[in-house]
């Protein structure tokens, strides 16, 4: 018996670390002042403390169409890629966060003024390739700036790699109480 809870334990950890975040810096946290470590900002792009979903920093993204920017070497597969994001603007539906795989799609963010919320979207990498991820403004006017923070992106597990791992484990089990 403790050997199966050790066995689905491995397993999970298995699954966990294919789930992994491949965006570094995802909360915004590192960084020198406005410059955020690991993303590319933007004119007016800045990393700050004043508005954030969690931690103590976030990208207030501005309102001149600009973008803070990471690329991202993914290998052929399924991926998820969401985030956080908030606007100041006292109407919504217009104006929030574009979160953005460039060439392969992207999640519009518009919550009521002032309230964070999460959305993700998925996408299929086809060949092996380095993918720009964008945060950015979607129809910003002026002095209503939009924010980003805790950015995901993460590869589907295949089910067939995780019924394989799951077989593994389960022979070795059999194997071992044959000894
Ligand atoms: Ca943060």
């Amino acid at each position: 018996m403790k050997k199966l809870i050790l066995a689905v334990a491995i397993v999970m950890l298995l699954g966990s670390s294919v789930q992994a975040n491949l965006i570094l810096n995802p909360g915004i946290e590192a960084g020198s002042g406005a410059d955020a470590d690991n993303w590319a900002e933007g004119a007016g792009i800045t990393r700050q403390s004043g508005s954030v979903h969690s931690g103590s920093s976030a990208f207030n993204l501005n309102y001149n169409g600009g973008a803070a920017t990471q690329d991202v070497y993914l290998t052929a597969g399924d991926y998820t890629l969401g985030g956080w994001g908030m606007h100041q603007l006292s109407w919504a539906g217009d104006v929030g966060t574009n979160i953005e795989a460039v060439g392969y799609g992207l999640v519009f963010i518009s919550p009521a003024q002032f309230q964070w919320a999460y959305d993700e979207f998925d996408f299929t990498v086809a060949t092996a390739s380095t993918v720009t991820i964008r945060l950015s403004t979607a129809a910003p006017y002026y002095f209503n700036p939009a924010f980003a923070d805790d950015i995901s992106l993460t590869a589907v597990p295949e089910p067939a790699t995780m019924a394989l791992m799951s077989l593994g484990v389960v022979g070795m089990l059999i194997r071992r109480k044959r000894r």
